[in-house]
């Protein structure tokens, strides 16, 4: 692609991975702390790092990470971008950029120890909220320059659809947008004037509402990317095609449809929203699982169709057909299988009267690590091996090759140790986002303990596999950047691939965004005016609520 794109691409990856490595220590300091190896400094304290780990993996790593790949991937699809887009998409890098280091500073100074999750009546410093701002008006300014050259495309190829990559490029930030208007509402409405003291009293449940409105399709702005991935880069690894074209449009649509009005199955504990919206909610979840189940669906399809094309024979011969040599095959291919247990976790979570069981357990802490913590994440490494060496012109060595198979088969067995461990604590009821990491000794807290896997000790060791796994990441981004030597025969240049996708028989209501988005609008309406209206109301009724609040 052209150089000032890869220029743009790069930085935002470097960002991704400059948190990635202060984010991983963090999370290494985590699992000693909860295991009684280590005391923190007296200026440091356990929400304190809890917040840094989440917010600068969950939030700042996915987020410029994504960033990176979609430009990439829209600069080598639809051509390079226009001097406008490129100029708007470093603004939105440079907003970005400010929110995070104001809230990083704010971390770091103790001022906003809330955790990644951030909702009332928790607060933290007010700066900290304004960096959040500008965090989201960042990816904003950036999802707009994308948008903005997806439709200077549009404008040149009349009637045409676009390719697979740009559609799901641009359902994944119509999906962001509209996710992160929660967010702001309550960042600059509520939160902002009650931290900066302007105002005494904050109106919780609508805030925690409000950002589990933002909350849920979070998790689908990090999943769609590596979905991507899957449907269009996995197929052209192993050889074949992109399974059907029109089955991985609906799915993305069925994303932007059924992501947003679910953010209840959040809240399902809190007394403040009736049962009939929780449960209405849940509806709407379970139809969010369908277009991940038809994504595995398509995975299988495609694995067995283009094994068989190898040569595969019999009813699994396909399967060894496969380039298991590959790591950018391995690697993705790995991250799928964690998503099994991932996506039967968030069901079991979303299963309204089983909720009670495992919310605010460290199950829940378990499952997204076998969600964004693997299966995405460990998608977005499987991406960073080729993708790096691509926009540096650099050869992919065998070294990096090598090193990339130990690091993701460490980060697999260190994953596999610690989220076993924490559903099964979670199970026998061991709280999450605690301080008192033994839970002051007592002896029915003790016994959760005595397992061979339920125990602090395989945490800390799958931990440690982590971190060191997560050492050998930076080691390969390190030297794709800047040791590995440069690119000079044809052979050496790294490929960007991309799966060949028949449109043919694609209908072109599918990238009607204006009925979709309409659709998505009028579900959101549905499931949330009511409840909404409801906690403002309450809340201006409520005669104790402001000095309650405060002291909490
Ligand atoms: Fe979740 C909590 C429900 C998916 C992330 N989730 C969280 C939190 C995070 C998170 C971060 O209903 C904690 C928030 C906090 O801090 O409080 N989750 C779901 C449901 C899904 C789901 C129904 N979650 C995700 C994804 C995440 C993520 C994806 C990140 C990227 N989650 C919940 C609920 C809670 C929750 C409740 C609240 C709990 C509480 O009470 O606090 C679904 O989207 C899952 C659908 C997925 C599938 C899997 C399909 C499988 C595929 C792989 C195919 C494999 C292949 C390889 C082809 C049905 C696509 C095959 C190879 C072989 C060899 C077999």
């Amino acid at each position: 692609i052209n150089k000032k794109d890869s220029k743009l691409a790069l930085t935002n990856i470097i960002v991704a991975y400059i948190a990635f490595l202060i984010g991983t220590f963090c999370g290494l300091l985590q699992v000693f702390i909860r295991n009684k190896a280590l005391e923190l400094p007296s200026w440091l304290d356990y929400y304190q790092v809890l917040t840094a780990h989440g917010v600068l993996l969950a939030l700042v790593f996915t987020t410029y990470f994504i960033f990176g790949f979609l430009i990439t991937g829209m600069s080598k699809t639809l051509g390079e971008f226009g001097p406008k887009v490129r100029l708007f998409s470093w603004i939105g890098f440079i907003v970005m950029t400010v929110g995070t280091l104001l809230a990083v500073v704010m971390i770091l100074s103790g001022e906003a120890s809330v955790l990644y999750t951030f909702y009332a009546p928790l607060q933290a410093s007010g700066w900290f909220y304004v960096a959040l701002a500008l965090f989201v008006v960042g990816t904003w300014i950036n999802g707009f320059s994308l948008i903005g050259h997806y439709i200077v495309w549009k404008k040149k190829h009349k009637g045409s659809l676009s390719p697979l990559f740009a559609f799901m490029t641009i359902a994944t930030i119509v999906l962001w947008v509209i996710a992160s208007l929660g967010v702001a509402v309550t960042v600059l409405f509520q939160f902002i004037p009650w931290a900066f003291g302007l105002v005494d009293t904050i109106n919780v449940e609508l805030s925690r509402s409000l950002f589990w409105y933002f909350g849920h399709p979070l998790v689908y702005f990090w999943l769609l990317p590596a979905y991507m991935a899957w449907y269009v880069i996995v197929p052209k690894i192993i050889g074949g095609k992109v399974f059907s074209d029109s089955l991985a449009r609906l799915s993305f649509i069925l994303f932007l449809l059924f992501s947003i009005p679910v953010g209840f199955h959040h809240q399902l504990q809190e007394p403040g929203i009736s049962s009939f919206w929780k449960f209405l909610q849940t509806v709407l979840t379970f139809m969010v699982i369908i277009p991940s189940l038809m994504t595995a669906f398509s995975m299988f399809a495609t694995f067995e169709t283009t094994g068989r094309k190898k040569g595969g024979t019999g009813l699994f011969g396909w399967f060894f057909k496969l380039p298991w040599k590959d790591v950018r095959f391995t690697s993705i291919f790995i991250a799928m299988f964690f998503f099994i247990p991932g996506g039967a976790g968030g069901i079991i979570n979303a299963s309204f009267s089983l909720n009670e069981i495992i919310h605010n357990t460290l199950w829940v802490v378990g499952h997204f690590h076998i969600t964004v913590g693997t299966p995405v994440a460990m998608t977005f490494f499987g991406l960073t091996f080729w993708l790096i060496p691509y926009l540096t012109e650099r050869k992919l060595t065998k070294v990096v090759q090598k090193l990339a198979f130990i690091q993701i088969i460490t980060w697999s067995i260190g994953m596999l140790l610690m989220s076993t461990a924490m559903h099964i604590l979670g199970l026998l009821g061991a709280p999450r986002r605690t301080a008192y990491t033994d839970y002051a000794n007592h002896p029915a807290t003790l016994e959760w303990f005595n397992g061979i896997l339920s125990n602090h000790v395989t945490v800390a060791i799958g931990g440690s596999i982590l971190f060191l796994s997560a050492m050998l990441l930076i080691i390969i981004v390190l030297q794709s950047l800047f040791t590995s030597p440069k690119a000079v025969t044809k052979e050496d240049f790294v490929e960007f691939p991309i799966a060949e996708s028949d449109v043919e028989n694609t209908p072109k209501i599918l990238e009607n965004w204006w009925l979709w988005i309409g659709i998505a609008l009028v579900l959101i309406v549905i499931a949330y005016s009511i409840p909404l209206g409801n906690m403002l109301q309450h809340h201006h009724h409520t005669p104790t609520g402001s000095e309650g609040f405060k002291t909490w």
